[in-house]
This record gives C-alpha cells, sequence and structure tokens, in this order.
C-alpha cells in the first residue's frame, strides 16, 4: 500500500534519516497558495538540517510517503480533500479518495513506514467547552499508540491547553521543552513550565531513542515559535474568544472546527495569524531535521 517519492526512495537506499510531514495543513490548515509556499520552505528546511522530508497522504488507494511537486500542487489546490484521523484511512484507501493526513493519521502512516520523527504546527488536543461537545482530537490517543516523536508548538491555542496537558499527562505521553522549559503556546510564547527540557537535538535525539526503547508509545517536543515572529499572548487571546464566538453561533462542529477556527483567526488578525504559523510550521521542521540527523536512519 506504500508508495515512496523518488526522493524518499533514494534517502531509504543511502539509510539517511527521514521527517514525516502532514497534510491536513496544507489541505485545510492553511489557504492556497500559502500552503504549497510552506511546506516547500519546510521541505528545504528538512533538508538543511541534514534530514529528508516525507510529506503524507493519500491519493488513488495508495499511501504516498513523500509526494512528488505535481501531487504537492494537486494536493494543495483539491477541493475535496477527506480531512483523515485514524479512523478514516481505510475508508479513504478503499474508495480511492484523496486524503489528507491529521498528527493521528500520519503517526500511524510514519511509524508504518519506519519513520521516527515528524514535524507539525500544533497538536490537537482538547476542545474548549468539551465538558460540553467531548470534542477532543484523536491525535492524543494516536501519540500515546505509535512510537513516533512529533516536533510541534505545543497544542493549538484555539484549544482548552491546561485540559489538553492534563490528558496527555493522564495518557502518560512525556512532553519535553525544547531549548526552553516552558509550553509553547502556538502562536504565542510562555505557557505553564514542563518541568522536563532538552538543549539541543543531541539531546532531544537519546531521549527521543530512549523514550522509544521503551515501548511506551510517542512523544512530544514543545518547540516555542521563534520570538520575532511570536504574537502577543493577550491580542491572540481577545482574537480567539471571537472565532469561538462565531463557530458557535454559525453551528461549527466535529472535524469542519479546528479548519474554521483558524481561517477566522486569520482574518481577525490581518493575516498576523496566518504569518506566525508559517513562520513556527518551518521552524519546526528544521528542528525536527536537526532531531532527525542526530538519531540516524
Ligand atoms: N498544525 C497547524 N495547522 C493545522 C494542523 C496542525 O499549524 O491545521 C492540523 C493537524 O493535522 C492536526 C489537526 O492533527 O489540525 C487537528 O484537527 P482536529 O482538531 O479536528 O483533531
Ligand atoms: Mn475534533
Amino acid at each position: 500500500m506504500l508508495t515512496y517519492s523518488l526522493e524518499v526512495r533514494e534517502a531509504l537506499k543511502e539509510k539517511r534519516p527521514l521527517v514525516a510531514l502532514e497534510s491536513t495543513v496544507i489541505a485545510h490548515g492553511l489557504p492556497y497558495p500559502d500552503n504549497e509556499d510552506v511546506t516547500h520552505a519546510m521541505m528545504r528546511a528538512v533538508r538543511a538540517s541534514g534530514a529528508t522530508p516525507a510529506v503524507i497522504a493519500v491519493m488513488e488507494g495508495r499511501i504516498h510517503i513523500g509526494l512528488e511537486d505535481a501531487e504537492l500542487a494537486h494536493l494543495a489546490k483539491a477541493t475535496d480533500v477527506l480531512k483523515l484521523s485514524v479512523a478514516d484511512i481505510g475508508y479513504c484507501l478503499a474508495q480511492k479518495r484523496l486524503g489528507a493526513t491529521t498528527v493521528s493519521a500520519t503517526l500511524k502512516l510514519a511509524h508504518m513506514a519506519g519513520i521516527r520523527i515528524f514535524a507539525t504546527g500544533g497538536l490537537g488536543g482538547v476542545h474548549r467547552g468539551a465538558e460540553e461537545t467531548y470534542d477532543i482530537s484523536a491525535d492524543l490517543h494516536a501519540l500515546k499508540t505509535f512510537p513516533v516523536g512529533v516536533v510541534a508548538s505545543g497544542v493549538k491555542s484555539i484549544l482548552d491547553v491546561p485540559k489538553t496537558l492534563e490528558f496527555l499527562e493522564t495518557l502518560g505521553v512525556p512532553i519535553v521543552g525544547y531549548a526552553e522549559d516552558a509550553f509553547a503556546l502556538f502562536w504565542a510564547r510562555g505557557g505553564p513550565a514542563l518541568g522536563k527540557a532538552v538543549c539541543d537535538a543531541t539531546e532531544a535525539a537519546c531521549v527521543l531513542d530512549t523514550h522509544l526503547s521503551l515501548s511506551l508509545g510517542g512523544l512530544l517536543f514543545s518547540n516555542p515559535i521563534p520570538k520575532q515572529s511570536a504574537l502577543p499572548k493577550q491580542d491572540i487571546e481577545e482574537a480567539i474568544e471571537k472565532a469561538l464566538k462565531n463557530a458557535h453561533a454559525q453551528g461549527i462542529t466535529g472535524k469542519a472546527v479546528t479548519p474554521f477556527l483558524l481561517k477566522t483567526m486569520a482574518s481577525l488578525t490581518q493575516g498576523k495569524s496566518l504569518a506566525a504559523n508559517k513562520a513556527l510550521l518551518v521552524h519546526n521542521a528544521h528542528t525536527a531535521g536537526e532531531i532527525a540527523a542526530a538519531l540516524g536512519p
């Protein structure tokens, strides 16, 4: 079921380390053409740090580990793309539909392909108001299930961050601060202290390798957005409240919630949240590349 891109095939042959990249952020998280541009920038960042990028997606009944440029261009423009969590991969393959993988599905497929590290923007998590809606991302259980390290700027701050941290603690998923012992708040910096942090990629690779050897599932590296690209917490919080109100008023539920909130945030912040999102995605790809290079194939 696996189709490898040319670049990934060569990396496998030469035993060079791979970094998985998800595709929901391309199809549902960012507008065109920013989605295609930032994915190319992420792939360049992975290569610059000594690893090979593998964007994961489902196309025509096959699991793609790495996309050719034309396939990426197609995915970035397509409008009929399924948003795949682990629950949807089988359906998408059998129906030969075009599917973009969320963090949960990417974790599963990266593991199938033997990839141990993966970069994204922000993990999904416990939504605000989850005590009513039960809306908790499948990303959290998947991170417990599949032995892969994820480099992300924490969880998207449209979520309930304290509840998400509690949920990950209950599952037993470690969160390790990368170069800072404070949980990353997606567009902003300076969340709660984590009590676990690493200084650099070598330390991160050692922690990841050790954790994976214990068969305890995956691990989250919390990589804060670079200072020069971060947005002030307060400004962001006001926009989030507004975006959540809009979502509620328009009856947005289920898989549509996160894409709706990201889009609304981009317009409420006059594009500032989008610029920050792109910056953190490229930074996370670069960090994951360095960890992959230190980890080896
Ligand atoms: N990171 C981003 N933008 C995104 C996502 C991550 O910067 O759009 C995606 C990931 O695919 C993640 C998904 O798995 O959002 C979470 O969706 P949900 O809340 O419906 O589980
Ligand atoms: Mn959800």
